[in-house]
């Protein structure tokens, strides 16, 4: 079963047109966006939620970057594995990847012969979850779900995922 954050904090009526912005520093592939246009996609479909990517990211709803180690707020990422990402509840908007895992952006992470390839839609859409209010969920086969079989892909909402957005939004 769907879980929410202590206080259940949402993205008030007045914010359901988000803007997301990609932060300096990261030069990301039209390939690398366009996974995060399509994790965003997976969300909006079943809210009343808008994602619209914006240039201007000190003013974006949503901020999205890579980083390795210690990164200044806390929760410093660990290298190849461990933590891939994290994203802090509404209304943070601060969505944090880990720079040195080994991401697979086209989608064939079961076919990858790197054994900690990581599918970066699979990882994007369970963050996009927890950006949006959503905490880990029981059930094994939703996005929120707190575990992940390395060398899988888990990009569709499932059930429990929609029931516990729709009641948030
Ligand atoms: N990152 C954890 C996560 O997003 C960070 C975390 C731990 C967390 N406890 C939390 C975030 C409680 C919010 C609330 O769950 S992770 C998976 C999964 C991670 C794990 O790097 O371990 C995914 C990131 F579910 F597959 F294991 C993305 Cl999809
Ligand atoms: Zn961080
Ligand atoms: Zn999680």
């Amino acid at each position: 079963h769907y879980t929410f954050f202590p206080g259940t904090p949402r993205w008030p009526v007045n914010r359901r047109d988000l803007t997301y912005a990609f932060l300096p520093g990261n030069e990301l592939t039209d390939e690398v966006k366009a996974v995060f246009t399509s994790a965003f996609q997976k969300w909006s479909a079943v809210t009343p939620l808008t994602f619209t990517e914006t240039d201007s990211y000190s003013t974006a709803d949503i901020t999205i970057g890579f980083y390795s180690g210690d990164h200044g707020d806390g929760e410093p990422f660990d290298g190849v594995l461990g933590t891939l990402a994290h994203a802090f509840s509404p209304t943070s908007g601060r969505f944090h990847l880990d720079a040195d895992e080994n991401w697979v952006v086209s989608g064939d992470v079961t076919r990858s012969s790197i054994p900690s390839a990581v599918d970066l839609e699979t990882v994007a859409v369970h963050e996009i979850g927890h950006l949006l209010g959503l905490g880990h969920s029981s059930v094994e086969d939703a996005i929120m779900y707190p575990t992940i079989t390395s060398g899988t892909r888990k990009v569709e909402l499932e059930d429990d995922d929609i029931q516990g957005i729709q009641s948030l939004y």
